[in-house]
């Protein structure tokens, strides 16, 4: 099999073990970062957002796949930062206020990283100010997560904030978790909102090719 298909294959079957040895292999045969990047994990990724969208992938698959991926990841970042790939987009990603949950916006996250979006990952229990700041920093989108009904509203905090910060045209903000809706979103005023990490990461590049 072709070393890129390999990867690919690897990533998608969580092979965690395997990932980073190939993706050395690539890099030996002098493959560059960027089309490891492009042509083997990020459409692993696809795929892996699609079988999670046909429910043919559940959760914990889902973050295998992620955590295969980041392996290979990490080896082409430094390489990738030395030669100026630029990413399509930046995203500041956090769980709100109060909410300390973090597996689902972590592996939002290395979806995102896997579709070739630099993340800052803000952590848990993140105030609203912190978000305002990676606004003004100059990321493109703000990514919120909750898994709590009673920290959904430290989203629309955010979104007040960010208003009144004069930053609000500066980013579009996409949010999710579980108890939060679309109609939720709409109501807070948010830009987009998904369901699950891999439609998180087609709302991102929507929004980062708008
Ligand atoms: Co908590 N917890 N928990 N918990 N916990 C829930 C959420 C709960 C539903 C359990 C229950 O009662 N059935 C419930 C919430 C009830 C409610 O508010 N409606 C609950 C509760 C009550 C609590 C505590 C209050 C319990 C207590 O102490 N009495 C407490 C709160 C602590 C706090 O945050 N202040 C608490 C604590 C914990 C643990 C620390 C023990 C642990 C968290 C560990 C960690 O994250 N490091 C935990 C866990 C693990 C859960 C459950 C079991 C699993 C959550 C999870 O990781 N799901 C959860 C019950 C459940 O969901 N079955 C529960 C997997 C994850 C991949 O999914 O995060 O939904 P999820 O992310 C998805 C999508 O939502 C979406 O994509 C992800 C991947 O597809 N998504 C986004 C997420 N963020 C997105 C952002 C986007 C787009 C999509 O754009 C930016």
């Amino acid at each position: 099999m072709e070393l890129l298909e390999e990867i690919c294959k690897c990533v998608i079957d969580g092979d965690i073990e395997a990932v980073p040895g190939l993706v050395n292999q690539a890099m030996e045969a002098s493959i560059q970062a960027e089309v490891v990047q492009n042509n083997a994990l990020i459409p692993a990724m696809d795929e892996v957002g699609q079988l999670f969208e046909d429910q043919k992938f559940f959760v914990p698959e889902m973050l295998v796949a992620a955590r295969a991926m980041q392996a290979g990841l990490d080896i082409l970042k430094p390489i990738l930062a030395e030669s100026g790939v630029e990413p399509i987009g930046k995203i500041a990603m956090g769980t709100v206020k109060g909410d300390l949950h973090d597996i689902g916006k972590s592996l939002v996250g290395m979806m995102m990283e896997g579709a070739g979006i630099v993340v800052v990952d803000l952590g848990v229990d993140v105030p609203a100010e912190k978000f305002v700041a990676a606004a003004q920093d100059g990321v493109d989108l703000i990514g919120m997560s909750a898994l709590l009904t009673t920290t959904m509203g430290s989203m629309k905090d955010v979104i007040l904030a960010l208003e009144e910060s004069d930053v609000r045209n500066r980013v579009k903000v996409l949010i999710g978790g579980a108890p939060v809706t679309p109609d939720f979103a709409e109501s807070i005023g948010a830009d987009g909102y998904a369901p699950n990490a891999g439609r998180a990461v087609s709302v991102a590049k929507e929004f980062l090719r708008s």
